[in-house]
């Protein structure tokens, strides 16, 4: 078995968590998940803080085992969530989209694991000081909201940096992926893309039906401008953001065009004009499976890799 300090920290059997996906990552998928051994996640995005506190009161009712809450640091409801994260005493956050250190205090006070998703080094550092538990390295091939390393580079580089765990994303869909984050130093991965797939998102088919049959140069970074770039899909939408920041068009015009798209696409299954965020793994993901079994072909497979079966040795 793949078991890593990560495990022994989270009181999970398998080092996989579940990305944050915010409109998409609700307790069915975080339930899901912990079911079958892994970290599921319960997405607050830009949701209000009641919402979040239904999904994980749901997510209760689903599970006993312990999952998280990723939170996206950019939203406006972002204090009032972390006050119902301090409330429920919720096991572990990860957190996106900015710097948690002003939260930190009180979620260590509380005994609440912290995760951030660091950007650079130097972040990684100080919140290393501050006393999180573990940080992942999330590189740009991931989905959505994007830095500009890769996880090949990121991993390792954070690796030698910080003393504490650092788990990889971005790009990591199977049992390959895997293997090759923790050849890189990394004690668990982060994924998203594949849980798109899982039978138990509740994202819309047509989300799904995209992702399947993305494939390598489907999909494109946008709004690097806006100071928060984006993976996506290429499509409509993608093709009109692209058009605007060619034209000059001012910050306020991109973020106008930019609003409620997630929305669309998730929930609405508008693939065309909404904003379909996913990575560049998407390419890899072949068909939609219950979660569990997910989990056990993505563990199963890495194992296999790690113990050396399938490296071909000359001499
Ligand atoms: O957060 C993500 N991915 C996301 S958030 C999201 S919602 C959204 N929608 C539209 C526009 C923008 C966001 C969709 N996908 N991944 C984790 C991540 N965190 N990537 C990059 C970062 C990050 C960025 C800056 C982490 C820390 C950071 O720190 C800046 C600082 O304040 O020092």
């Amino acid at each position: 078995m793949l078991r890593t300090e990560i495990c022994d920290l989270l009181g999970i059997e398998l080092p996989i968590i579940q990305g944050g996906m915010a409109w998409i990552a609700t307790a069915e998928l975080a339930a899901a998940v912990s079911e079958a051994g892994g970290l599921g996640m319960i997405a607050a995005g830009n949701a209000p803080a009641e919402v979040v506190r239904e999904e994980i009161l749901k997510a209760r009712q689903l599970t006993n085992k312990p999952f998280g809450v990723n939170v996206m640091l950019m939203s406006e409801h972002v204090d009032a969530v972390m006050k119902e994260i301090l409330e429920l005493r919720v096991s572990v956050i990860t957190t996106g989209a900015g710097n948690p250190g002003k939260y930190l205090p009180d979620l260590k006070a509380a005994g609440i694991k912290v995760i951030p998703v660091v950007n650079s080094a130097s972040l990684a550092k100080r919140l290393e000081r501050a006393g999180v538990d573990a940080i992942i390295a999330e590189g740009m091939e991931a989905g959505g909201h994007v830095g500009t390393e890769t996880t090949m580079v990121l991993v390792p580089y954070l690796v030698d940096t910080v003393n504490i765990p650092v788990i990889a994303a971005g790009g990591i869909v199977d049992g390959r992926g895997m293997a090759a984050a923790f050849m890189l130093g990394a004690k668990g991965v982060q994924m998203g893309t594949r849980f798109l797939c899982a039978e138990e998102c509740i994202v819309h088919p047509k989300y799904k039906e995209a992702v399947i049959n993305a494939a390598d140069r489907d999909t494109c970074v946008t709004g690097a401008r806006t100071g928060h770039p984006v993976r996506t899909l290429k499509n409509k939408l993608a093709r009109r953001f692209r058009q605007l920041e060619e034209s000059g068009a001012s910050v306020e015009e991109l973020e106008n065009l930019g609003r409620g798209k997630l929305y669309a696409a998730a929930r609405l299954g508008d693939v065309e004009e909404g904003s379909v965020m996913a990575g560049q793994g998407a390419a890899l993901v072949k068909k939609i499976q219950p979660a569990r079994e997910i989990l056990r072909e993505v563990a199963e497979e890495a194992e296999k890799l790690l113990a050396g079966c399938s490296v071909p040795v000359v001499g």
